[in-house]
């Protein structure tokens, strides 16, 4: 993450460099609507992607699997903004899609990993993560490095907009700033959580469940069970719960619960009441000296504080190490997944 940043944050004259973004950042600006088109992981950090242009930037975002865009006929303009997102810059499905936007005049901003990757060749413009090779299969500090990159992006497209004040500009970049440091912090959780996988090891379902910026963190963290560790896991959005997931609740069902100090928080208190309730074991990732959660909770991690809005880079990181560890405790070859490809090409 500390790459992804560098010589990008330059807090201390007060702005951020963004090389990739320069000639094309107005059009981003004057934009009617972003799409943004991914797979997989890269697919959930746009989701928080969207939350994030959305609520500075206040363009409205649609997020598309880009499996599903490139065959369904979908209603792009000339001039919309397409950003696509992926680690490898292979996925044949991102691609597609890209060309697809292109061939209707959509402009393609690329945000991905490999240096000279097909999508990153493919795009108008574009900024890398320069998170290094992901040496497994399944990405995790890919995620980290969009979110922030896809951050980075939102804030100076606001900033130019003027869709942000000055204050909340420069108090978003100090807290980005600290992220690198924050993420060490949660890394250190690890030996918690091992022993918290040891416990769920032999699950045969999880529920994942967050609002707002933390609900794709659910569904990422649901997705690295799945990829890694061959358990059955689901991401919802807390507040849908109990529009039918809540029917699966009981003594056998571990929850968990992405429930860190933020605007929705007194819901998804409301919510670990509600499985707990119904016998579920409550595993609740929470934000450093959260004294209520951990009198519900069967299980607490606590992450250090930061601004809601990026919460997402650090919230991940213990839904990783959890996954992580299921899946060696299985038995499971983490940096292979069966039947799985690092890019998937075809
Ligand atoms: C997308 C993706 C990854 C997943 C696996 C298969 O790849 O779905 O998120 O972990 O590697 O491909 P990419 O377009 O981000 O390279």
């Amino acid at each position: 993450i500390s790459d992804c940043m560098r010589g990008r944050l330059d807090a201390n004259r007060g702005h951020l460099v963004l090389g990739g973004l320069r000639e094309y950042i107005n059009k981003i600006v004057n934009a009617d609507r972003i799409l943004i088109v991914a797979c997989g992981t890269s697919w959930h950090a746009g989701t928080v992607a969207e939350y994030i242009f959305e609520e500075f930037t206040r363009i409205p975002v649609e997020v598309e699997y880009a499996s599903e865009f490139r065959y369904r006929n979908p209603i792009i303009k000339e001039g919309d903004v397409v950003i696509a997102i992926s680690q490898s810059g292979e996925t044949a499905d991102t691609l597609a899609a890209i060309e697809l936007a292109k061939s209707k005049g959509a402009i393609i901003f690329g945000v991905c990993n490999v240096v000279g990757s097909s999508i990153a060749r493919a795009s108008h413009a574009g900024s890398y993560t320069h998170a290094g090779p992901e040496i497994g299969v399944a990405s995790t500090k890919a995620f980290t490095a969009q979110v922030t990159v896809l951050t980075m992006v939102a804030l100076l497209v606001a900033h130019r907009k003027g869709s942000i004040t000055e204050a909340r500009y420069h108090e978003l970049l100090t807290d980005l700033e600290q992220i690198p440091v924050k993420v060490e912090k949660a890394l250190a959780l690890n030996k918690q959580i091992e022993y918290i996988a040891d416990i769920f090891k032999d699950a045969r379902n999880f529920l994942y469940l967050g609002r707002g910026y933390n609900f794709p963190v659910a569904l990422e963290g649901a997705l690295k069970l799945k990829e890694i560790s061959y358990i059955h896991a689901e991401g919802y959005p807390a507040a849908e719960m109990k529009h039918g997931p809540i029917a699966l609740i009981d003594e056998e069902m571990p929850v968990v619960f992405i429930a860190t100090h933020d605007s929705s928080y007194e819901k998804i208190v409301s919510n670990i009441q509600e499985v707990k309730a119904r016998k579920g074991k409550v595993i609740a990732v929470v934000t450093e000296g959260d004294t209520l959660i951990p009198k519900m909770a069967d299980f607490i991690i606590e992450v250090p504080a930061t601004n809601e809005a990026i919460m997402p880079l650090i919230s991940v990181i213990p839904l990783q190490l959890l996954s992580y560890h299921i899946a060696v405790m299985r038995g499971c070859n983490v940096d292979q997944p069966r039947n799985l490809a690092k890019s998937v090409t075809v």
